[in-house]
Formats: C-alpha cells, structure tokens, sequence
C-alpha cells in the first residue's frame, strides 16, 4: 500500500463575501498562516470559483447579492453529493459530512434562526462576526486537517478494497471478486437478454507438478498460467479469476459458446506453448490445462450456480477424455 504523503501544494481557501474589507482581512491572515486565499464576491462566483478550484475550505458570508450565503452553501452540498449510497450511509453515521470541502458561515447574524439555517444547509461550521481572528485561526486549521485526514482515509480504502479483490499469489481476481461478478453480469445479462459464458480451466496433474518441481515451483507455474488467461481474455468485461487450487475461471459476458470454445481453445494453445517442463504428466511434456465452457441466456428461473455446475461438468468430461483439452457443454446459445 502507497504511503500516505502529505500535499505539496498549499490548501486553498476559497473566500465568499460582498465586503471587500473582509475580504482583503481574511486574506492577509490566511496568508500569514500559509494558505493561498481565492476571493469571490458572490455566491454565483464562489459556485464557479469552486468547481475550478476545488478548493480545501470555503469562507462563506451569509448575506451577499446575488446568491445569498445560504442558497450557496445548498448548491455546494449539491455539487459534492455524488456518493454512492454506502458513502453516504458511513458518513451519515459516522462522519457527518466529512468527505465534502468544509464550509465555514463568517456572519453578523447570530440569532437562532439563522446559525441553524446554516448547518441545515450543510455548513460545517459558523463564526460571527467581528470576528475573533485567534479562534478563526484554530477553527480552519482543524477543518483542513480533518478534510485532508478523511482524504487520506477514502484513499486507503479504495487500495484496501482493491486488495481485498485480488488473489495474493497471481494478482487475478479471488474467489469473492468472481462471485460478485459473475452474480452482477448475471443481472445485467438477463436485462440485455444476452448469453453469459464461463470456462473452468484446471492445470492437469498438478499434483504431481508439485510432488516433482517442489511447492515454489508450483506457485510460480501458477503465476505463469494465470499471465497466460489474462492475455487471452483480451475485452475488458472479461474478468480471469482464481477459482481455487490450480483452478481458474474466465467469466465471459455477451459470448455464445462457440465465442467462449475459440477463447478457451485460445487458452489451452498458449499454455501449451509456455512450455512449462512437466515430465510427470502422463498428457505432454509440457504443463497443460483442460477446460470446460458452459454458456447460459441468463434468466429469472435460472441461477449463476447452474452455469458454475455446467463448467464443471464440461471440465469433467474434458478430464474424462483425456485432458489437454477443452469441452463444452451449452443450453441453446446460438453462435
Ligand atoms: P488433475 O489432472 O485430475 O487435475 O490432477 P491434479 O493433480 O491437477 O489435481 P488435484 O486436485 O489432485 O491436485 C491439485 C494440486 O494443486 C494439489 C495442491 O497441492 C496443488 N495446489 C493447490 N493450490 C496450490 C498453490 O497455491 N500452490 C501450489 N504450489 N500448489 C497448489
Ligand atoms: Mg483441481
Ligand atoms: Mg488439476
């Protein structure tokens, strides 16, 4: 996992307010603390300036022409709101909106009214004015740190779940990853009435590849056949995965089974000529796979674990005559 390093660049603060005094104030303190400050003197302008900037905090005055601080505010709570439902729920829960920019309200209103209009537009915090520029000062340092620790985070966790996809050894997808997906492209195959392929590719021997060359040696043949079914599922909607042991699987959506038998043919041709030495397979000199192709116009009375069943008899027949070759076995998937 990458490091977490901190930015380069200074934070930007955006700064919204029609009183250009304010404006040129927060400026120089800002300044002094060593943030680059960007003014806008309107909510219109400091909509516009944001989408550009992006920026890591934003100063907002409440009462301004034009488009008031408020109305503001509700249209940046708008332009950061896209995401995903989980998102949302984490942050509705734990973080409190702490994946948006911080929004700070710089006013003079101070009645109840208003300061709870604020937050209910999104505002992260409120200071009144004349403003007290010590606390100012604390306030924004803290919003920056949390917004770029919460940054950090949110990138953390996109690398651990990307982890979290992929099969130590090979770097193809794991066993969860292709559930997932062979459970999604099921659904999306049953809206475009389309047929969804799946080939189970099991190396012959294996067993004895390891009893021969050692367990290392066997990890690394496993690496190589796994190279070997990334090169030949070339679309990106291909998706190789390790299915388990010396097991792979290749989901294959939008394919017939005359589509998916050329791949899996594809497969076994390149894995032939890795020549990968294997002087205990009773089949070839040479490491080999045998591979069962099953396809299915995905359906609501049927599942994904009829096509898992359906690969894996196929695999079973193409053990059964012989091995180092593929087998299919298809419900009417036209060609
Ligand atoms: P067949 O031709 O019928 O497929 O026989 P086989 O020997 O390939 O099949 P079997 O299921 O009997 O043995 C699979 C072997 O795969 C046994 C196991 O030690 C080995 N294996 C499973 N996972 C790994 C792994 O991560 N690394 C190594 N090196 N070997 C593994
Ligand atoms: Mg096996
Ligand atoms: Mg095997």
């Amino acid at each position: 996992m990458k490091a977490v390093s901190l930015p380069e660049e200074p934070p930007i603060i955006l700064v919204v307010d029609d009183d250009q005094f304010i404006r040129q104030l927060l400026r120089r303190v800002m300044e002094k603390e060593g943030y680059q400050v960007v003014e806008a003197t309107n909510g219109e302008q400091g909509l516009e300036a944001y989408k550009r900037l992006k920026p890591h905090l934003v100063m907002l005055d409440a009462l301004m022409p034009v488009m008031d601080g408020f109305t503001c505010c509700n249209h940046l709570q708008m332009l950061t709101d896209d995401n995903s439902v989980e998102d949302e729920v984490l942050n509705g829960r734990f973080l409190h909106g702490a994946s948006r920019t911080p929004v700070l309200m710089i006013t003079s209103l101070d009645d109840y009214e208003s300061v709870d209009r604020a937050f209910a537009v999104g505002a992260t915090d409120y200071i009144t004015k004349p403003i007290h520029l010590a606390v100012l000062r604390q306030r924004v340092r803290r919003l920056i740190q949390q917004f770029q620790l919460y940054k950090h985070l949110e990138q953390a966790n996109q690398e651990l779940q990307r982890l979290a996809t992929l099969d130590g050894l090979t770097g193809v997808a794991n066993r969860r990853r292709f559930d997932q997906y062979l459970d999604n492209e099921w659904w999306r195959m049953i809206r475009e009435e389309s047929p969804l392929s799946l080939i189970l590719c099991d190396i012959d021997f294996f067993k004895k590849y390891n009893d021969t060359y050692g367990h290392q040696a066997g990890d690394a043949c496993l690496r190589r056949v796994a190279d070997a079914l990334r090169f030949c599922a070339k679309r990106s909607i291909d998706l190789v995965a390790r299915y388990g042991g010396e097991e792979f699987a290749v989901i294959l959506p939008n394919t017939t089974t005359v589509g998916a038998s050329q791949v899996a043919e594809e497969i076994r041709e390149v894995v032939n000529n890795l020549e990968i030495t294997h002087r205990a397979s009773s089949v070839s000199k040479y490491v080999t796979l045998s591979l069962g192709v099953a396809c299915m116009h995905p359906s609501l009375d049927t599942s994904p674990t009829m096509l898992i069943a359906a690969a894996d008899e196929a695999l079973y027949q193409a053990k059964a005559y012989g091995r180092n070759q593929s087998f299919s076995k298809s419900e009417k998937c036209g060609s």
